[in-house]
Order: structure tokens, then C-alpha cells, then sequence
């Protein structure tokens, strides 16, 4: 690992690198350098896994843009752009990634004295959390987005997420579809959810937008001292995408508290308390910027998201699990459960929650 290290423009030397974190897709390590004066400095190294970015250097070259946009907005609001934002550390040559013997890797700076949470810490936390990704999305506003690439096309293009799935229960790779008829049923009997939002989006009713597209409760740093949200992480997927999927991904994740893989299901629901702060959070954070289409569809938001993430982790688990990692056999199959409880009791309280969004939008005229 010494050897990659050493091809970044690192300060010190190293004194250690240990894994880091809990991402389903890279693999992260926290690498440790000791300065001369005996300071400590520490790194994030990522390896990139490019069977899921098939365009690492594209994904660099929009994640570079977006830490540069970002870093002058916070500079300009008097902010720290090196604990606010991401800060790319380049290789000793002036790239933003290194590719050593088919792999690529890239370096951040560790931002130091924060926390991240897997599961909601309650609903102050989660408002602050939606505050943060609702200015995320509101500092981009008037980012370029011409200069993005799609890191992964379709990520959240939730009728070929659905086709996908077809395809993987036809296929059947795993054989394990006889395991999962009732997961399978639930999830074609609920076609015409997967189709609602981009129905929308192409009927010109709610706009595209530079949006983060994982904005799990995980992906944002808090403050350890203050516990304040500091700072948005994991921008490889940001491209075009809609309001919606930005908010509806925080639901999912955190407006419960259950971790992704309970699989005590009676611990799984949305806690409506969550919910409304979350709402609260994102619309302050977003401030002016969203239209009364787009509040108006942020609960849809919530259910595409959740049904389209219990979908993907059902295709892999037909797949035989080959795009998340899985730490046992079933992993895959409990992810799946969790989303799909979350998805059906969205349905039983569809009509609480579209009534918290009107109201909070009410008070935010
Ligand atoms: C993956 O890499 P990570 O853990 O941040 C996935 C997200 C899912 C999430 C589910 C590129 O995110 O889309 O919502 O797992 N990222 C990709 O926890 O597929
Ligand atoms: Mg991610």
C-alpha cells in the first residue's frame, strides 16, 4: 500500500493505514503521515471501484469541479474550505487519481474531529443533516452541469432499475428466486410507482438539477465538538437528478431507527417525527430554490427511492452479489426486507406524510 501511498503529494511520512468506514462499493483507508516536527497529518486513500465507475478519470475530473465550486462558495461565506468541503490531495505529478496495476485510487484529505452516523440520532440531528443537504443542492444551484459526467447513466432511473430487476429474477444467476417470491410480488405489483417520477420529470412538471444522488445519513460529517453537519462526502455520484432523490434518499435512510440490515422488521418504520424534520431541514437548506411542484413531490421522493433501493439490493441478491458488498449470504436479502417494509408503511402513512410537507411549505412561504 506504501508504494501508492508515496505516489501522492502527501506531507510526512507514513506511519499507518488502516481500513476505513463502511461504503458498499470503494474501499476506504485512513492513512496516517508523521511530519518532521513529529505533527501528525491524516488521509483518506480510496480505491475507486471501477466495475461500478467505469470512468474513473471522469469521475475525478467532476469531483475536482465540484470541490473547486464548492470551496469559493464556503470561502466567500466566510467559512473553512478544507473542513466544509472535500479536498482532493493530487499525485506527485499533477493527477487527480493513480492507476497502479488496474486499480485506481485517489487521496482526500481526513477531516479531522468529526462524526458520521449509520442510524438517525434523534430529530434535531437529522434536521441539521437535512439542512446540509438541502444547501448542498442549493450551492449548486448555478453550477454548469454540462460539465458533468454521468458517473453511473441511469443511476436513479427508476423504470430501468425495474427492467433490471426483470431481467435478474428471469436470469436468476443465484437460483435463489424461489426464496424470494413474496419480495419479487411486492415489488411488480408496484410497477407504476417506478415510473412516477421521471413521468413527471418528462411531462416538464418538476426540473433536472445538479443533485448528490447518495445522501445517506452516512455522507455527511458532523462536528464532533459542536455536532453541527460540517460537511457533504462521497460526491462520486453527482450529476443531473431531481430534488426528489436527494430528499427521498435521506428518508430512506434515516428517517427511522433501524439500520439498513435489521432484520427485526418490526423495528423497521418511518418514525414520522424523523420525517418532519427532515422536511423542515431540507426545504430551509434548499431555500428559495425549490418550486411548489417539487415540495409537492418530495414524499413521492421518498417512496421511489426507497422501492428503487429495495429493488437493486433484490436484483444483486439474484445476481449472486455482485455489486454490493455482502458480509454474509443473506445480507443482500435483508437490505431488501428493510426497504420494502420502509415502502409499505410509507403507503400506510402516505397521507400524513403529504400533509406535514403542505403544512411546513405553508409556513415557509
Ligand atoms: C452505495 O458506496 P455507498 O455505500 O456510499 C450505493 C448507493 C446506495 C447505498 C446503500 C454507487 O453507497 O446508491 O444507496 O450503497 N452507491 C452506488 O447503502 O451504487
Ligand atoms: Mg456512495
Amino acid at each position: 500500500m506504501n508504494k501508492i501511498i508515496e505516489l501522492f503529494n502527501i506531507e510526512g511520512k507514513i506511519v499507518d493505514c488502516g481500513n476505513h468506514g463502511g461504503g458498499y462499493i470503494n474501499d476506504t483507508y485512513a492513512v496516517t503521515c508523521e511530519k518532521e516536527d513529529g505533527s501528525k497529518v491524516r488521509y483518506i486513500l480510496q480505491r475507486i471501484n471501477h466495475s461500478i465507475f467505469k470512468n474513473p478519470e471522469g469521475l475525478m475530473d467532476n469531483f475536482v469541479l465540484v470541490c473547486d465550486y464548492l470551496k469559493d462558495i464556503v470561502k466567500a461565506n466566510g467559512g473553512d474550505p478544507n473542513r466544509e468541503t472535500l479536498t482532493v490531495i493530487p499525485t506527485k505529478d499533477g493527477k487527480n487519481l493513480v492507476c497502479v496495476d488496474g486499480n485506481y485510487y485517489r487521496m482526500l484529505l481526513f477531516i479531522e474531529d468529526t462524526v458520521c452516523h449509520e442510524v438517525s440520532q434523534g430529530a434535531d440531528d437529522f434536521y441539521r443533516c437535512a439542512k446540509a443537504f438541502g444547501n448542498f443542492q442549493y450551492m449548486l444551484k448555478d453550477f454548469p452541469a454540462e460539465k458533468l459526467i454521468e458517473t453511473i447513466p441511469n443511476f436513479h432511473n427508476t423504470p430501468k432499475r425495474y427492467e433490471t430487476f426483470l431481467k435478474a429474477v428471469e436470469e436468476n444467476k443465484s437460483g435463489r428466486a424461489h426464496l424470494v417470491q413474496d419480495e419479487i410480488n411486492f415489488i411488480l405489483e408496484r410497477k407504476a410507482v417506478t415510473d412516477s417520477l421521471i413521468d413527471l420529470l418528462n411531462a416538464g412538471e418538476i426540473p433536472l438539477k445538479v443533485t448528490h444522488n447518495d445522501t445517506k445519513l452516512s455522507n455527511i460529517l458532523m462536528d464532533a465538538k459542536t455536532d453541527e453537519s460540517l460537511c457533504v462526502i462521497d460526491l462520486d455520484t453527482i450529476m443531473p437528478g431531481l430534488a426528489a432523490y436527494d430528499f427521498g434518499d435521506s428518508i430512506r435512510a434515516g428517517a427511522c431507527y433501524s439500520a439498513e440490515d435489521e432484520t427485526d422488521l418490526s423495528k423497521v418504520y418511518v418514525a414520522l417525527e424523523l420525517f418532519e424534520a427532515y422536511v423542515k431541514g431540507f426545504i430551509e437548506g434548499c431555500k428559495d430554490g425549490l418550486s411548489a411542484k417539487e415540495i409537492e413531490t418530495l414524499p413521492l421522493g421518498a417512496k421511489v427511492i426507497t422501492l428503487e433501493q429495495g429493488i437493486r439490493f433484490l436484483s444483486d441478491y439474484l445476481d449472486g452479489d455482485l455489486y454490493y458488498k455482502t458480509q454474509y449470504p443473506e445480507h443482500n436479502l435483508d437490505r431488501t426486507r428493510t426497504q420494502l417494509k420502509l415502502v409499505a408503511d410509507m403507503e400506510t402513512k402516505w397521507d400524513e406524510m403529504n400533509a406535514i410537507v403542505k403544512n411546513i411549505a405553508k409556513e415557509n412561504k
